[in-house]
């Protein structure tokens, strides 16, 4: 498992371009602008020269109080489970919705590796990480963790969830210790300002994939049981129109990508 090169460099580079560029529009205002070199710290300071194995729910608090301080995501927060693609090519970058990664806490690390050593003379580990500590599930999770709860703790009102009904071996489109049931889930808002008001659920199933649930069927039965009893409002949709497009824009050949084919030359 090799970790970044340049970890520094990219997380501080990433953090100016998402300011001052990228997502000026969406999450940030001018009341608001983080400093990249003091963000990068608390980043740094929690894992440098850390024991991989001794991390926790709480080793990256800081990091993501200073990076998430004053955000809400309201009516636009969008979730995902086996969907990663076409969850961010839908949510365009924030333009549509606002997944985690669309977030400066979550954008500055995504897709990274890394871990701290104890041992090393830079306190990070530039070869392996292990990735697996038999005796501390949260070492694993502490980062994408942590961001997937304290994310699910800015959304408000509507949010999104999308979802894949297409899985094969048996695996649910909601399935346990995934970190949307794990960390998500349990996080939204029930009181307040910020409250969620209504979690709808986006189903989608592969163009030329088998459909192994369809919404009102299997762990979707259980989903749906879990947010009313948190007194969410529910809806599930299969197949929205908007995410098929997406979908058979990459798959232009499968059988249902043709109906949308035929459909787009009569309009
Ligand atoms: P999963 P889940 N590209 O699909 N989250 O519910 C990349 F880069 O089984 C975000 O357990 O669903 N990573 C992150 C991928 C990490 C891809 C953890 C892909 N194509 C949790 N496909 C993150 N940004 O890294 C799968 N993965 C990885 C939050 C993914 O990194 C999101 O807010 C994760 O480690 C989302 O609502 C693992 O596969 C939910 O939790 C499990 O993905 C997704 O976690």
């Amino acid at each position: 498992n090799g970790t970044t090169c340049g970890l520094k460099e990219i997380m501080i580079g990433r953090c100016y371009e998402y300011q001052y560029m990228k997502y000026q529009l969406f999450l940030t205002n001018q009341s608001n602008v983080k400093n990249c070199t003091q963000l990068y710290q608390a980043f740094e300071s929690a894992v440098r020269y850390k024991p991989y194995c001794n991390m926790n729910m709480s080793t990256y608090e800081k990091y993501f109080q200073l990076a998430l301080s004053g955000v809400h995501v309201i009516n636009r927060a969008m979730f995902w489970s086996g969907t990663y693609g076409v969850t961010h090519a839908y949510s365009a970058d924030g333009a549509n919705y606002i997944t985690l990664e669309d977030t400066l806490a979550a954008a500055m690390a995504n897709g990274l590796v890394w871990c701290g050593n104890e041992n090393h003379t830079d306190g990070f580990d530039f070869f392996s990480c292990p990735n697996n500590c038999k005796d501390n599930r949260w070492a694993d999770l502490a980062f994408w963790g942590l961001a997937s709860k304290t994310f699910a703790q800015l959304a408000a009102g509507e949010i999104y969830v999308v979802l894949n009904g297409s899985h094969a071996n048996d695996r649910p489109a909601f399935r346990n210790n995934s970190y949307f049931s794990d960390f998500e889930l349990p996080n939204f808002r029930r009181t307040g300002e910020y409250r969620v008001t209504k979690i709808n659920i986006l189903l989608l199933h592969s163009p030329d994939k088998n459909v192994t649930e369809k919404c009102g069927e299997k762990s979707l039965v259980q989903l749906e049981n879990l947010i009313l009893a948190q007194g969410f409002q529910y809806a599930c949709k299969d197949d929205p129109e908007e995410l098929i497009l997406i979908m058979c824009g990459n798959q232009w050949k499968a059988r249902e990508c043709q109906i949308a084919r035929h459909v787009l030359r009569q309009a």
